[in-house]
């Protein structure tokens, strides 16, 4: 396929104004009727109508009634420009929804019928100008068998229903707002709603409802509620009301992305549905509660105003993951909940967007070209663009935001915009701020890609009483310096936080403040201080960047002791780890822990007053995934080894605090998935975790015994799983009964059994084992390719293991060659997201790194390739 530039755009050489649609659904074959008002973009010459369509099987084409010649051009249906500047546009299709096991389009899901447009699925159910700025009113008519489908959803409002002859039935449905063709759905299935109403402030009411397969009703009570509060928080926040009568949400097994937000009929991945503690952890509650949320915010940001085009993805993406960060950030009610979930957003960013941004997929946030636009749906135009966002908000703080966002939609409501509107509402709100006064620096996040690197160092004064701070970025090469909020706070060595007094202001000073760079190079001078300070930089990860600050072990530990901005005392935690963990990896032999860290780690551990969650994520060591990115050449079964090392030593060595921590944080009261008690699981299941692994080294057998127990007759998921990872991860002998009996308790339970695939084949690599395990899963009963959940559960999860993927002796990139090819042939969006597994190929040692040349260069050779594959395995050797 050919390279799409963002450069090329043109507005289109037609309108699509009213789109009517007549479905007459089966699984075999579904008949489509179209008839489309469409006028000439008079802006533009005279040119032909090319109509996007795939697979598709064309019945007829007429224009005001009158057959017309037609061809086919580049997968582009062409007509001659008609005479008239408006007229009549109808077609005629079949479709085959039972065959698409690309999950893009009309598809079978089980025995219903669901839908899935963005970003270009639209054009595999009939011929369209399936592009975001051609904007259409749709009225939708439906007809299907009734027994086989009794539930008709499209967009809008129901206006109609009723019976036909022969077993049948047909509903009419009708969308008052214009949108995009990527925001169309239909759902023809056998389901049950939990319906609930709700009145906006202004006095209307709406209807809420979630369809989901009989059976699961009992599990949606969450997503009801997380719905509800998303209507609340937006309303209360951005004074974004609901705008529709009725709010729909379809629960589907077969689900290629979490959730899609079609205008009113949203539909979800079952997985960010379902819930009931029996059957989800606390992480799932959360992820429902955020995804539920992110997809009704679209609702305006996405919506109400959208794209003009695909290189603009990032203008409701970045700026939705954003609010349903915040929405998730509100939710929790403290102050230390609110960090935990800061530490959570950013640790996936540099896990998987820092390592996407030097690697060969490095994007933009707005991307400048593209062959598959499926392959930027992101962590770059998702997680760097609300990073993005979240700087505009640092900068113009929660008020000016809020001005910039009513501006924003004052200006294009209805509209099909670019990430320049947006930022330019946000500058023009807030004229004297540093994103106005530097708008064109801040907008190089927009246009360059890579992860600057910001260095910081310090000199203090005692003679004058000052600290001097220079600050350098460094851009990736070739590109300009960007605009960074530098969020920063100075301790004394007692730990006290000092007022922050530039040289050349005057008037009281607070602790906390934010610098602000536009040039390669600044140098602040604090006055007034009597003693050495550490500085804490960056506070709450203020802009997306690596930072070097050259900070000692003793300086990190007097954050971690003393810093009053929970994320950077988590980051020393981390930072501390990370020292100890790159060393021992560099070294050929084993390292010793020292005494200072561990007494460090347990002074978090039994700190009196730290949150439960923060010392989890304190006492979690920085991911195999983070460290891979800080090293160059990486082995990652050195690295694997030196981090298992590690573990080891810590689990011996503060055995008894990890006791104490497993008992001081039993919950006792009845299960909800609020932060006060998750944070004490997660901390519990640490803390077992660790025990289990140390009856490893001590022939302790009271511990796995606990866990197995734990296992049989937890009252929830999380306690559940975390008992049982606690055997699978330290290999105890206990691991294979434990497993067996959870399977059998669960194997009627598909969101469980993705936990059951996922947990064998994310576990710690000891002696090939995890590896044969995930050999042997594939061939289980229960595996499937066809179900992308399944598929992500054994196969995502293996190819992000670092020691069970990368092997000395190649066979993880020989399977994995193996499986992008057959993934390919049934799914190519979910094959080209697997293929991504090798992204980082080059980064590798060198005789991994020849062996993962020849796995890619495999799957390159192959005869056929989707295009969105081809993609990926294409830049990978670029
Ligand atoms: N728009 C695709 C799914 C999502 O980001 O909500
Ligand atoms: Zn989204």
């Amino acid at each position: 396929s050919p390279l799409i530039q963002r450069s090329d755009y043109q507005a289109p050489a037609y309108w699509i104004r009213t789109a009517d649609l007549t479905f007459d659904l089966d699984g075999a074959k579904t008949i489509v009727a179209s008839k489309l008002q469409i006028e000439r973009n008079t802006d533009l010459p005279v040119q032909a109508l090319r109509l996007h369509g795939e697979d598709l099987n064309l019945l007829r084409v007429l224009i005001d009634g009158q057959s017309v010649s037609f061809r086919h051009e580049d997968g582009l249906l062409v007509l001659d420009a008609p005479e008239a500047n408006s007229f009549v546009l109808e077609i005629r299709n079949t479709i085959a929804p039972e065959k698409n096991t690309q999950l893009s389009g009309l598809y079978a899901s089980g025995s219903g019928l669901f839908t899935q447009c963005e970003a270009e699925g639209f054009r595999r159910i009939t011929y369209f100008l399936d592009r975001p700025d051609v904007m259409a009113v749709y009225s939708v008519t439906l007809r299907a068998d009734k027994k086989k489908f009794p539930v008709l959803l499209s967009n809008g409002n129901l206006v109609e229903q009723g019976d036909l002859d022969a077993g049948r039935h047909y509903a009419k449905w009708s969308d008052p707002f214009p949108k995009p063709s990527y925001l169309f759905a239909v759902v023809a299935a056998d389901l049950v709603a939990r319906e609930q109403w709700v009145r906006t402030r202004s006095g209307k009411d709406h209807l809420l409802q979630i369809f989901v397969k009989r059976g699961d009703l009992e599990k949606t009570e969450h997503a009801m509620n997380s719905l509800i509060a998303s209507i609340v928080w937006d309303e209360a926040r951005f004074k974004l009301p609901l705008d529709l009568e009725r709010f729909m949400i379809v629960a589907v097994d077969d689900f290629n992305m979490g959730a899609m937000e079609n205008k009113g009929l949203n539909l979800f991945n079952t997985k960010y549905v379902l819930a009931t503690p029996a059957t989800a952890t606390d992480a799932d509650f959360d992820g429902i509660e955020s995804v539920v949320a992110h997809e009704y915010f679209h609702n305006w940001t996405g919506n109400r105003i959208t794209c003009r085009d695909w290189f603009q993805l990032s203008l409701k993406e970045g700026l939705t993951v954003f609010r349903d960060q915040e929405f998730s950030r509100d939710m929790t009610g403290s102050a230390s909940a609110r960090a935990v979930c800061r530490i959570g957003d950013v640790r996936r960013l540099r896990e998987v967007q820092f390592a996407e941004d030097a690697g060969p997929m490095a994007h933009p946030v707005r991307p400048e070209a593209y062959q598959a636009i499926d392959n930027f749906y992101t962590a770059t135009v998702y997680e760097k663009g609300a990073e993005v966002v979240r700087m505009m908000h640092t900068l113009v703080g929660r008020e000016g935001f809020a001005a910039g966002m009513a501006l924003y939609f004052q200006r294009h409501d209805g509209q099909a915009v670019t990430c320049d509107d947006f930022a330019q509402a946000m500058a023009d709100a807030n004229p004297s701020s540093h994103l106005a006064t530097s708008l064109d620096v801040f907008k190089r996040w927009y246009a360059q890609a890579g992860t600057p690197r910001l260095t910081a160092r310090g000199e203090f004064n005692a003679e004058a009483g000052s600290y001097t701070l220079t600050l350098r970025q460094h851009s990736t090469p070739g590109a300009a310096p960007q605009l960074l909020p530098v969020s920063v706070a100075l301790f004394g060595r007692d730990g006290s936080a000092q007022p922050l007094q530039l040289a050349h202001e005057s008037g009281a000073a607070g602790t906390e403040r934010v610098l602000v760079m536009t040039r390669a190079e600044h140098r602040f001078t604090f006055t007034g201080l009597t003693g050495e300070v550490v500085p804490s930089l960056l506070r709450d990860f203020s802009a997306p960047v690596v930072l070097d600050d050259g900070l000692s072990d003793a300086d990190l530990l007097v954050l971690l002791a003393h810093d009053t901005d929970a994320f950077n005392r988590w980051e020393a935690s981390q930072r501390l780890a990370t020292s100890r963990l790159l060393a021992a990896a560099a070294s050929s032999q084993p390292t010793a822990v020292d005494a200072a860290y561990v007494q460090a780690l347990r002074s978090v551990l039994r700190h009196p007053d730290l949150d439960p969650a923060f010392k989890d994520l304190a006492l979690t060591l920085p991911s195999a995934r983070f460290l891979m990115e800080a090293m160059e050449g990486v082995d990652p079964q050195a690295l694997h080894a030196a981090r298992e090392h590690l573990l080891d030593q810590l689990a011996e060595q503060l055995h008894e605090d990890w006791a104490w921590a497993w008992t001081a944080h039993q919950v006792r009261e009845g299960y909800s998935p609020v932060p006060a008690q998750s944070g004490r699981r997660a901390l519990a299941n640490l803390a077992l975790a660790m025990l289990v692994r140390d009856a490893r080294r001590s022939g302790d057998t009271v511990w796995p015994g606990r866990a197995y127990q734990r296992c049989k007759d937890a009252t929830n998921m999380t306690d559940r799983l975390g008992a049982l990872t606690a055997l699978v991860y330290a290999h105890a002998e206990l691991a294979e009964p434990a497993l067996q009996r959870f399977h059998a308790q669960f194997q009627h339970d598909p969101l469980v059994l993705d936990k059951w695939f996922m947990l064998q084949a994310g576990a710690p690599e000891r002696d090939g084992k995890v590896f044969a395990r995930v050999r042997q899963l594939l061939q289980h009963p229960d595996f499937t390719l066809n179900n992308p959940n399944r598929a992500r559960a054994l196969l995502f999860t293996w190819d992000t293991n670092p020691a069970a993927f990368h092997r000395s002796d190649a066979a993880g990139y020989v399977l994995w060659a193996e499986k992008v090819l057959e993934m390919d042939s049934v799914n190519p969006q979910l094959a080209s997201r697997f293929a991504r597994g090798l992204d980082r190929w080059r980064n590798l040692a060198e005789t991994y790194r020849n062996a993962a040349r020849e796995a890619i260069s495999r799957v390159a050779a192959a005869p056929k390739l989707s295009s969105d594959a081809r993609e990926i395995i294409d830049r990978a050797l670029q």
